[in-house]
């Protein structure tokens, strides 16, 4: 009975785990944002600053998680056209696409209910 009960409640957490998550953008499927709001963290692997962004932004994806955005990331080693097409210059860059274009750069503290509030301001 309780093994049971476990059971289902991972199954949840795991089906929650997976709504949420960042979407990875590549030039394959950069073609579904043309249409949308949403926004974007350019990365590289290495960097440290994006490693600590990383669960954050995965943060960001839950809060966000029902809204009309998209949150999404881009890593720059793997796709460096979708990266120079952006101009990205840093790493992590945080941009809001509206429509597949970039319409706002962040710039401000990296914590999620900085991250949530600004995006929310994209989109309202
Ligand atoms: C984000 O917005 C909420 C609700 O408006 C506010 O309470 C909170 O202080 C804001 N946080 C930041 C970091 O701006
Ligand atoms: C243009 C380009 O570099 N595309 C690559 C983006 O990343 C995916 C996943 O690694 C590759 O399969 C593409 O070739």
């Amino acid at each position: 009975m309780k093994l049971s009960l476990l059971c289902v409640l991972a199954l949840l957490c795991i089906a929650m785990a997976a709504r949420s998550k960042v979407v990875e953008i590549d030039d394959s499927n950069f073609g579904d944002l043309k249409n949308q709001d949403a926004i974007v963290k350019f990365f590289a692997p290495w960097c440290g600053h994006c490693k600590t962004l990383a669960p954050v932004f995965r943060e960001v994806a839950e809060v966000l998680d029902g809204e009309d955005v998209v949150v999404a990331e881009v890593d720059c080693t793997e796709n460096r056209s979708l990266c120079s097409k952006f101009e990205v210059r840093g790493y992590p860059t945080v941009l809001f696409l509206h429509n597949g274009k970039k319409a706002a750069t962040y710039k401000s503290q990296r914590t999620t209910d900085a991250i949530v509030n600004w995006t929310k301001q994209q989109i309202a």
